[in-house]
């Protein structure tokens, strides 16, 4: 493949295309290594923007073009074809084109490709130009109609089945749609079927096609499916509109899941589960995954987006809807304390370095790398933050009026601020600022009373970002609650509107001064810097009606016990110990809920803490301290650590909520007990849990403690047949390797005759997991840094979106000592030295450079 040249693409340029498309009608004749692809096209100019007829195609092979029939002058450059508006016939027109293209040989996995046997396509966000000329930009909307001529005994495309005979099935989809949402797939694959009756009576088929061997893993996908087409109804009020939904599981895939119209794929990583094969978090991934899918059938598909900048308007929003889903479907209060940490954990990270972004970014060199956290996640606190502003009753006006307005059409941000403001009659155009924006704000409190009457004063500041020196304040919800001294809540929930850079709020006819719970359920994607002192936090601990908070009282305290063991040799204080104890001996508390309690704060969520108070962090220091506070946890709470195991039994292996927390408590507890019992327990577990959570969690428990060799090899002579658990197996002895290890074991394993650099998923077990190992991967030596690079290096001419985004394992490079960034610095200059880097790649390393 050669490299194109990079080009910078602003949002500042759109312009609408030439020329719109009608219907769109494709023949696919499938072969590994030389597939047709006939294309026949009916265009309009569109006579606001008249012009040349432009089509994006890369690595095509034109076979022939015509226009209405006849062979046309045309064009052709490595990314395009141009037909001269001269040379185009007046009003609508048809163009067809065959192209000869080769699945077999596309590592990209990008366009048609092959994975395992089977042909799949993903199209987003610029993919379908690798399959057949076309106006490959979201605003385009056509019908397609698609016949598929195969080998292979399933074929499937886009919308409804229309016809199908012998090596051959042709599909019809009736919604308009833009190219990225085009899919197909043939391959010799099982389906695992079902169905839906929609609100209106309708029924669809539903159906999860895997390879032959996976179709005992599709049942908990196929009911998260129903759940999720449900919950669409009752929340939203949307209903499915076509008569069937499929779904593909493939091994090759870059990223999660595809939205495609009526055909999902999905990397079978997040759709296939079992008790024996999958973890809890593997059974709530999967379950959120499918939703978030499904839900873009109307955030995203029915509704897109016109231009990629605007990919936070399906992105956030689906997000946003996936995660009020899971909460649904298990616990509120527990999922938002994950979705908190994940935040914490991508999103502020990419926020406070070189890769900062606005959640709308406004310019790109490669779309694919804006598939970020920022995006995605700080697009659904967007969203969350606008509903805490205006109400629930509002909220769910306004998406229903930008739903009518907007089925259909390619549409923008403003478009849907613009059904907010019309429901509410309030300006939010200060709101919007979120958007084009980057960085997290700080926001600090101060506190007086005075004759019965609190006041509190908020001041936020948001530190530069790449490209944005001077920042605005925000507008920011900030729920608060005010709770009296005996305990009993005086002020509940109530959403204070921030939106200058220093504002006061007073709160009158207080008998006594209560106590400030501050950013409940984490309403604003803030940093809260709150000086708050050791007795108002055990009281918040103790009475704080909100479980975030609850929980954040707890986090807090375990980061200052480590920040201190880190920088000042102070061992953890007897308050931080006791209150732990007493959180996790209460039985009226949520296990899950627990179990987040007992969770340390990541390596790099210390380091980063530790960067932002003006310490350099010592990666060293960071993985001895923690090591050493889990051995004095262990010691402190050994004598609730057995006993908090065998109550937390969970029993027959069923992937609910209630299952999982105890499990996660049960597997928390058990990874000190070993510190403990030399591994004893955990020895017994593996060898007779039933269930992949509790198998994995004593085998994670003995490697963390330095033990588990013997267990680590008959998990491989019972699992190697299995790709998703070998992934596992990968990833779980690099995550947990003391660090002068890591390195050295990520390169062993990259020589074991089951790594696969082609596979994402093994890529990522293996390299995900040493950028995950903090004090492995800062090692002092650098042999991380420079296995990392030199495996990117391989990667790039094969895969450069997986490339690219792994590249964002070097993001914090500058948080680190000036040896650390130096050799760190020497790999990036490395990679962006190789000849022919993608331009995917060159990107990301330019933009983490700075
Ligand atoms: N739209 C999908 C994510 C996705 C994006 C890009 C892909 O390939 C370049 C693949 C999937 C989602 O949000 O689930
Ligand atoms: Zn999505």
């Amino acid at each position: 493949m050669t490299a194109l040249a990079p080009q910078t693409i602003f949002l500042k340029d759109y312009a609408e295309p030439h020329h719109w498309v009608d219907t769109v009608h494709l023949t696919f004749k499938l072969a590994p290594r030389a597939t047709r692809v006939m294309s026949k096209i009916v265009f309009k100019p569109n006579e606001a923007n008249t012009g040349d007829l432009i089509l994006n195609g890369e690595d095509l092979t034109l076979l022939s073009a015509r226009i209405n029939g006849a062979a046309i002058p045309h064009e052709q450059t490595d990314r395009h074809l141009i037909v001269k508006q001269a040379d185009l016939p007046d009003g609508p027109f048809t163009f067809e084109a065959e192209v000869e293209i080769s699945p077999e040989t596309n590592t990209a996995l990008e366009g048609l490709y092959m994975s395992s046997g089977m042909y799949c396509t993903q199209c987003e966000a610029e993919g379908f130009r690798k399959i057949t000329y076309y106006p490959d930009r979201p605003d385009v909307m056509g019908v397609f109609t698609v016949r598929v001529e195969s080998d292979l005994p399933v074929m499937l495309s886009n919308g409804n089945p229309q016809a199908s005979g012998e090596g051959w099935a042709e599909w019809h989809d009736p919604w308009p749609k833009p190219a990225y949402l085009f899919a197909l797939v043939s391959g010799d694959l099982l389906a695992h079927s079902g169905q839906f009756t929609t609100m209106s009576g309708k029924t669809v088929d539903l159906n999860i096609y895997v390879r032959k061997g996976d179709e005992d893993k599709c049942a908990f996908g196929l009911q998260a499916l129903i759940d999720s087409m449900r919950w669409d109804e009752q929340v939203y009020g949307r209903e499915y509109d076509l008569d069937i939904f499929n779904i593909v599981a493939v091994d090759d895939f870059n990223m999660g899941a595809m939205e495609n119209k009526g055909l999902n794929i999905f990397n079978s990583s997040c759709v296939l589960a079992s008790a024996e094969t999958s973890t809890d978090a593997t059974f709530e991934r999967v379950e959120g995954i499918i939703a978030h899918e499904y839900f873009h059938n109307w955030t995203g598909n029915r509704i897109t987006c016109r231009d990629w900048f605007q990919l936070c308007l399906k992105e956030g929003l689906t997000v946003y809807r996936d995660q009020m889903f899971s909460g649904d479907m298990r616990s509120h209060a527990v999922k938002r304390i994950e979705e908190v940490l994940q935040l914490r954990a991508r999103q502020f990270r990419e926020d406070n370095g070189p890769l900062a972004h606005n959640v709308r970014p406004e310019s790109f060199v490669e779309i694919n790398n804006f598939y970020t956290a920022t995006v995605y996640e700080k697009g659904a606190e967007i969203i969350g933050m606008l509903r805490r502003l205006i109400g629930d009753e509002a909220y769910y006006k306004g998406c229903n009026l930008y739903f009518e307005r907007h089925d259909g059409q390619a549409v923008t941000i403003e478009d849907w601020i613009k059904a907010f403001e019309d429901v509410t009659g309030r300006d939010l155009t200060h709101f919007q600022q979120w958007y084009s924006q980057a960085g997290t704000p700080r926001l600090s409190v101060t506190e007086s009373w005075a004759d019965g009457s609190l006041t509190l004063t908020f001041t936020q500041s948001t530190p530069p970002t790449p490209g944005q020196d001077d920042k605005r304040p925000q507008v920011l919800p900030i729920m608060i609650g005010l709770i009296a001294p005996d305990g009993s809540e005086v002020v509940p929930n109530t959403v204070l509107e921030m939106t200058e850079s220093t504002q006061s709020f007073t709160f009158d006819n207080l008998a006594e001064r209560p106590v400030t719970s501050i950013l409940r359920d984490f309403s604003a994607p803030v940093i809260l810097q709150r000086d708050i002192d050791a007795k108002t936090r055990a009281f918040l601990l103790a009475h704080d009606t909100d479980p975030f908070n609850v929980w954040e009282m707890g986090r807090m305290l375990a980061k200052d016990t480590l920040v201190a063991m880190i920088t000042e040799g102070t061992p953890p204080t007897t308050d931080y110990l006791d209150a732990l104890k007493t959180m996790l001996s209460d039985e009226t508390k949520d296990p899950a809920f627990r179990a987040l309690c007992l969770a340390l704060p990541s390596q790099d969520d210390i380091a980063q803490t530790l960067f932002d108070a003006g310490t350099t962090p010592d990666p060293m220091a960071i993985y001895e301290q923690r090591e050493e506070l889990r051995h004095i946890l262990a010691s402190f709470l050994q004598d609730i650590l057995p006993d908090l195991y065998d109550k937390n039994d969970a029993g027959a292996f069923k992937p609910d909520a209630e299952g999982s927390g105890k499990r996660a408590l049960r597997m928390a507890v058990l990874s000190l007990l070993t510190l403990n019992d030399q591994g004893k327990a955990a020895q017994k577990l593996f060898e007779t849990a039933d269930n992949m959570t509790e198998q994995a969690g004593a085998l994670m428990a003995l490697l963390s403690a330095g033990i588990g060799q013997e267990e680590l090899a008959s998990f491989y002579a019972q699992w190697f047949h299995d790709r998703l658990v070998m992934d596992k197996w990968f990833m779980m002895q690099i995550a947990v390797a003391a660090p002068l290890e890591a390195a050295h074991i990520a390169q062993n394993l990259t020589h074991h005759s089951d790594f696969d650099m082609k596979n994402p998923n093994r890529f990522r077990a293996v390299f995900g997991a040493l950028q995950g190992n903090h004090g492995g991967f800062h090692a002092p030596d650098g042999a991380a840094y420079k296995l990392l690079a030199d495996w990117l290096i391989k990667l790039d001419p094969l895969n450069p979106q997986t490339t690219a985004r792994m590249c964002g394992a070097f993001e914090t490079w500058k948080r680190y000592d000036a040896d650390r960034q130096s050799m760190i610095k020497d790999q990036l200059k490395r990679i962006l030295g190789t000849p022919n880097l993608s331009g995917d790649t060159t990107e990301m390393v330019t933009r983490i450079l700075g």
